[in-house]
């Protein structure tokens, strides 16, 4: 668990810095990359585990799953989003949400909040 965080913010910390180095002209985020965001799944577990995330406005979400199950992930964003999944590894794109604000990720099988993504 703390190992996986960690890699979390490793990544996220190195997709921070890619996108800071390149097509720095613009500055509507809108245009930057995915954010992507590893989500593993094992049993009545789910990592990460209602963490926040802040992505920009219109940001794509890219969900790389591994489960021991298929399952589907629901997204409260305006429309929500459900998104299913296999069991091994899948990605998952959530569509860029229009609307700031923070948008649960979750898993109702498991009644468990993934992250919660801050919309700015
Ligand atoms: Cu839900």
């Amino acid at each position: 668990m703390r190992r996986t965080l960690a890699a979390l913010a490793v990544l996220l910390t190195s997709l921070a810095t890619l996108s800071a180095c390149g097509g720095s002209d613009s500055p509507d985020e809108s245009d930057a990359g995915p954010k992507v965001i590893e989500v593993t799944v094992k049993g009545d577990s789910i990592t990460p585990n209602g963490e926040r995330v802040q992505v920009a406005v219109g940001q794509e979400v890219d969900l790389e799953v591994t489960a021991d199950a298929p399952g589907t992930i629901h997204v409260h964003s305006t429309p929500e989003q459900e998104l299913d999944y296999d069991a091994g590894d899948s990605t998952l794109t959530i569509e860029g949400i229009d609307t700031p604000g923070v948008v649960d990720v979750e898993s109702h099988e498991l009644d468990k909040v993934i992250v919660q993504l801050e919309v700015r």
